[in-house]
């Protein structure tokens, strides 16, 4: 699951961290050299924009990929709640470790349903390797589509995650071949750009963010090793600092519920337009990441939780001003004799309209060219210009009165110092009772990456930084670097 940032790629070519260090050399990326992917090597890049052209749909190879004998491909259904265990069972067992292999990803099976459902998702990127004797899932990787907004360009893509190649069949190449699938099936379906994260350093990173961590249960996190008590300070002193307010202070603070989803959507659209690269969700999509997560009502108690979202309402004018949501992605810890799992919560998308001069949901600007608008999305003049449905794929047609209303924002490197001091404290009151909500359902510790305007809170909340840190990618979309430095926004 991303969440989006400015671009910090200064921090990767500087070796921030150890595995920056150890990038290898492109001649040596014996696959990634022939993907359409920006090489170390290629010079500066002039202008975004796509490196390979879209394949027309003849040219798009229609079977499989071959793989090494005994395997074979499945479409994996994640509506069966077996296939969904089997895909659980993989990567409970064999996904994303630290680097001292203490903790291990522990996404829940609801969670992978709630993520891999995207609205619009396509079941031929849930895609899984088989043993054909015995028919054990052995591998797996997975897409689901979004449509991504890089500076003032906008596309469909897709955004791939959960790759996974059980324990005993690594380094034997099987990585490429699940990469090459996936691209298949997308290019199937027309769609030719793609986003992903990873801890590892490939051919080449657009952006470099660190994990930060801000301690709920001090207590449990020392026994695990997962925080130390600084030298200066005794436990009982670390202990209380980590302590939080009884209760929420935000003013109209409450869950998001349905109705809240148009002002929410506009809200968070606004917002993010803020920043040079974000996901562009439609309401439905709004509905389905803040909401569809939330579990099920069972006598009184909610089961199968995923994502908590909030939004606050001015009491007075009923106006839907803030939101933000965190979700909950456990991490099994190995090798420890009483606590076997780690609660974390990981905040996820926000918005407050603090970050405009003008309300969050005043009128839009006059419908006059309402008639217009769809005849002057970038779609439909290329429908209207006859381009060819292959070639249109990565088009998209954002909704242009909405997107004027979008661009009366500034980019956050723009802002007045006044506007960033009004939006730093919202932030402080918003994540301070997003703590404290989590704390009251049994989360031991919130980490967040720098991302958005996520350092403006960071020190303030008590976050620390740790030593995990994650790289963006982005396929077949060549981009410039962006100032910015380390963090999405440096000098907090
Ligand atoms: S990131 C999470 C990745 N998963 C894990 O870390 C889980 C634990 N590890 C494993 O399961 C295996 O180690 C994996 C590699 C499966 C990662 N992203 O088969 P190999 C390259 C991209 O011998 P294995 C996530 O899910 C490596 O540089 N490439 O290696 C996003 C080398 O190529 P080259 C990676 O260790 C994934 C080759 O694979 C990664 O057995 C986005 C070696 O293959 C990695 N994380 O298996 C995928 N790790 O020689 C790209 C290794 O050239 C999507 N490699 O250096 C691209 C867009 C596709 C869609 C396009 C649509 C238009």
């Amino acid at each position: 699951v991303m969440a989006m940032m400015n671009l910090e790629r200064d921090a990767v070519l500087k070796g921030q961290d150890s595995k920056a260090k150890t990038q290898k050399a492109i001649a040596d990326h014996k696959f990634w050299k022939t993907q359409p992917v920006v090489k170390p090597d290629d010079g500066p890049v002039l202008e975004d924009g796509v490196i390979e052209p879209n394949h027309p749909p003849e040219k798009v190879r229609k079977e499989p990929y071959p793989l090494p004998n005994d395997f074979e491909w499945v479409i994996m259904d994640i509506d069966d709640e077996k296939q969904l265990k089997e895909i659980y069972d993989l990567l409970s067992a064999n996904y994303v470790e630290d680097d001292d292999a203490s903790l291990r990803f522990n996404y829940s099976p609801e969670f992978l349903h709630w993520v891999l459902k995207h609205p619009g998702y396509r079941k031929t990127w849930h895609i899984g390797v088989r043993v054909t004797s015995s028919q054990k899932l052995v591998a797996f990787i997975s897409g689901i589509p979004h449509e991504l907004r890089v500076r003032e360009q906008a596309f469909h893509s897709t955004e791939i995650n959960f790759l996974c190649v059980h324990k005993k069949l690594r380094s034997k190449r099987l990585a490429p071949v699940l990469i090459k699938e996936v691209t298949r099936q997308c290019h199937l379906t027309g769609v030719f750009q793609a986003i992903y994260t990873a801890g590892v350093v490939i051919p080449t990173p657009i952006s470099c963010s660190r994990y930060y961590h801000r301690t709920i249960n001090a207590k449990k996190l020392l026994e695990i090793g997962f925080a130390a008590v600084p030298h200066n300070m005794s436990e009982e002193a670390h202990i209380k600092r980590y302590e939080l307010p009884k209760e929420t202070s935000v003013v109209g603070l409450r869950e998001m519920t349905s109705d809240d989803v148009p002002a929410v959507g506009k809200l968070m659209r606004r917002y993010m337009r803020r920043f040079d690269m974000a996901p562009r969700f439609n309401d439905e999509e709004i509905r389905h990441v803040f909401l569809s997560g939330r579990g099920s009502e069972t006598g009184g108690k909610r089961v199968g939780q995923v994502t908590w979202s909030y939004v606050v309402e001015n009491p007075t004018t009923k106006a839907i001003t803030d939101v933000f949501s965190f979700y909950s992605l456990p991490s099994s810890i190995l090798d420890h004799p009483t606590h076997k799992d780690l609660n974390a919560a990981y905040l996820f998308y926000y918005a407050t309209d603090a970050a405009f001069e003008t309300p969050t949901n005043d009128p839009q600007p006059e419908a006059a060219s309402s008639t217009s608008a769809s005849s002057t999305s970038p779609l439909a003049r290329a429908i209207a210009e006859g381009v060819e449905e292959w070639q249109r794929s990565n088009i998209t047609g954002l909704n242009e009165i909405e997107l004027e209303d979008e661009k009366r924002v500034t980019n956050w490197q723009d802002e007045s110092p006044e506007t960033k001091k009004k939006i730093k404290a919202r932030l402080n009151e918003l994540c301070r009772d997003a703590l404290i909500i989590a704390r009251d359902n049994d989360f031991d510790v919130v980490n967040c990456l720098t991302v958005m305007d996520n350092p403006l809170f960071l020190q303030e909340q008590k976050f620390g930084p740790g030593d995990g840190f994650l790289r963006f990618y982005l396929f077949n979309w060549r981009i410039q670097p962006i100032a910015g430095g380390m963090g999405s926004r440096p000098g907090e």
